[in-house]
């Protein structure tokens, strides 16, 4: 059988491309495609020749989000309440965890539609590059549910409260345009181009400082829950700790050489 997750690396490349490999439903998440895809995406995190990952979906979709069929969620005549925590709590929490505290920066293409927690798993990842003719749907609003794997987190910080709520409540589809517009994401790319362009930022990503751009996501999510006071004294610990590191030596003695600089932190 197919993996659910497939996970490539070339020799001579630095980034790990994870793939949602479901594409005939739409890469919707099964609990052992949750499990596959938080191992793949720690062992990536893990590898001391990672320096960046892209995840991506197989087909003509990114993720349908959970798979309302899988036994643990779909109600059934003999069993109609269902452990939604159980799930939330053993498959969601950990892999949108693993994700934001990544040991290397991650960037998703959006190859297609997202829908559900595919928007939370998308939006988890430090750059978002998306196909122009990908959407974003919540859709939980239409089976009764919250947003959920970090979206209600996630969105108002994003969009603001007005949009979050719009896109929320209303469980409209978003057009991978205007969710850049609106902030939602960091670019829209024609279809035939998206997996080049991401697999090219994350290449970009690679060859920089991994430390101090990891270091710089935990600041910016740390300022969003604190003061300018605590931010700056924040970054002071973190800049006097980097000053010691060899990829700022390395930085600074390439600019003074002029020549490119080899970073190797991790
Ligand atoms: O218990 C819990 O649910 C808790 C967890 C919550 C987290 C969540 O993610 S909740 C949200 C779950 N996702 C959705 O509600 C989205 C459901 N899917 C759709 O609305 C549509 O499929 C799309 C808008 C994403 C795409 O529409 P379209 O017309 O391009 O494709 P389609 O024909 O609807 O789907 C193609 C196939 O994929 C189809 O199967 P078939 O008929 O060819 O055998 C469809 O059933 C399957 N599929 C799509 N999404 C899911 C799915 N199968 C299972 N689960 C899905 N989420």
């Amino acid at each position: 059988t197919e993996p659910l997750v497939l996970v490539e690396r070339s020799a001579d490349s630095a980034v790990a491309v994870i793939r949602l490999n479901r594409p005939q439903q739409l890469n919707a998440l099964t609990a052992d495609m949750l499990v596959q895809l938080r191992e793949a995406v720690e062992q990536a995190g893990a590898d001391p020749a990672v320096r960046a990952l892209l995840l991506t979906g197989q087909g003509r979709a990114f993720c349908a989000g959970q798979d309302l069929s899988d036994p643990l969620v779909a109600p059934t005549p003999d069993q109609p309440d269902k452990d939604i925590g159980h799930l939330i709590n053993h498959y969601y929490i950990p892999l949108v965890q693993s994700l934001r505290h990544c040991a290397v920066p991650t960037v998703c293409a959006v190859n297609g539609v997202a829908a559900g927690a595919g928007v939370s798993i998308a939006l988890g990842c430090d750059l978002v590059i998306a196909s122009d003719a990908a959407n974003f749907i919540l859709g939980f609003n239409k089976i009764g549910l919250i947003p959920d794997a970090g979206a209600t987190w996630l969105l108002p910080r994003l969009m603001g409260r007005a949009k979050a709520l719009e896109l929320a409540l209303l469980g409209d589809k978003l057009s991978a345009t205007d969710a850049e517009l609106l902030g939602l994401i960091a670019r829209t790319v024609q279809a035939d181009q998206v997996l080049p362009q991401a697999l090219a930022t994350a290449e970009r990503l690679a060859a920089l400082p991994t430390r101090a751009l990891v270091q710089t996501r935990k600041l910016i999510d740390g300022a969003m829950e604190s003061n300018l006071d605590i931010a700056l004294r924040a970054e002071s610990r973190m800049q006097s700790q980097l000053g010691f590191s060899f990829d700022y030596a390395e930085g600074v003695t390439a600019f003074q050489q002029k020549r490119p600089p080899q970073f190797r932190d991790r």
